[in-house]
């Protein structure tokens, strides 16, 4: 099958299991003998990369400095690394991108989401994902997992309702745009949330879209 690159990303919570998921959809696209990269956010850049550490582990950052860097790190990685290779038919796995600013600074932190559209276009523009994995896991759920993994970044040492809105702010993505963001199960066990991921790809016709 010969379909145009396309851009997918993956959302969710702490420890929704977006790094799990991202297997599911390769599995696909090597199936489907596309080229594809697998980028992620903060990050996918080597400058982008460097505000990544900032923004994990630098103990207290104000919200809108969180916020202007998760954007400067984007733009890097939307200018240098996602658009160009879309436009050479390569394409592109993200494990988070900009609904992550909405739900956590908008949702989360509070900031004027008006605000944050601006950034968007600014930033983002055109370059927008034709599908968005939302997976959805309850807050103490994900956080249970994602601490048993490993330590806790300065995000994830939010507290409760940090995370309960940032779960709202997803719903509230997802109910204004449905036909991009579908969104997964992700409470379920490992093998049922891939079979919920593989039909969804399978399945998507908005491929056949030129
Ligand atoms: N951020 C990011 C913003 O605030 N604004 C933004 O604009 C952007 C882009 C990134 C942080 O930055 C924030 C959000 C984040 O706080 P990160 O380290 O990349 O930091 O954090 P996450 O993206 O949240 O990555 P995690 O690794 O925490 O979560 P994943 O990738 O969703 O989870 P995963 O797949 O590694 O799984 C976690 C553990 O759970 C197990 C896995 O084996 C693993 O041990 N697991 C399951 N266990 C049971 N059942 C399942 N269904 C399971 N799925 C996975």
């Amino acid at each position: 099958m010969t379909i145009k690159a396309r851009f997918i990303t993956l959302e969710g919570s702490e420890g929704a299991g977006k790094t799990t998921a991202l297997n599911t959809i390769k599995n696909q696209l090597e199936q489907w003998q596309v080229p594809y990269i697998v980028t992620r956010e903060p990050g996918g850049e080597p400058s982008a990369e460097l505000i990544r550490d900032i923004l994990l582990h630098t103990e207290h950052l104000e919200p809108l400095t969180e916020l202007l860097l998760m954007f400067a790190a984007r733009n890097e990685h939307v200018k240098k690394v996602i658009h160009p290779s879309l436009d050479q038919g390569t394409w592109v796995i993200s494990d988070r991108f900009v609904d992550a600013s909405f739900a956590y600074q908008g949702f989360g932190r509070g900031i004027d989401l008006d605000f944050i559209g601006q950034l968007d276009r600014l930033t983002v523009g055109d370059t927008q994902p034709d599908l968005t994995l939302w997976l959805d896991v309850d807050p103490d759920i994900g956080l249970k997992r994602a601490s048993d993994r490993s330590e806790k970044d300065r995000i994830e040492q939010e507290n409760d309702a940090f995370f309960k809105r940032i779960q709202s702010g997803y719903a509230h993505r997802q109910a204004a745009d449905p036909d991009r963001i579908k969104r997964i199960d992700a409470n379920l066990s490992v093998s049922a949330v891939q079979e919920q991921i593989a039909h969804l790809i399978e399945t998507y016709d908005y491929w056949m879209k030129p």
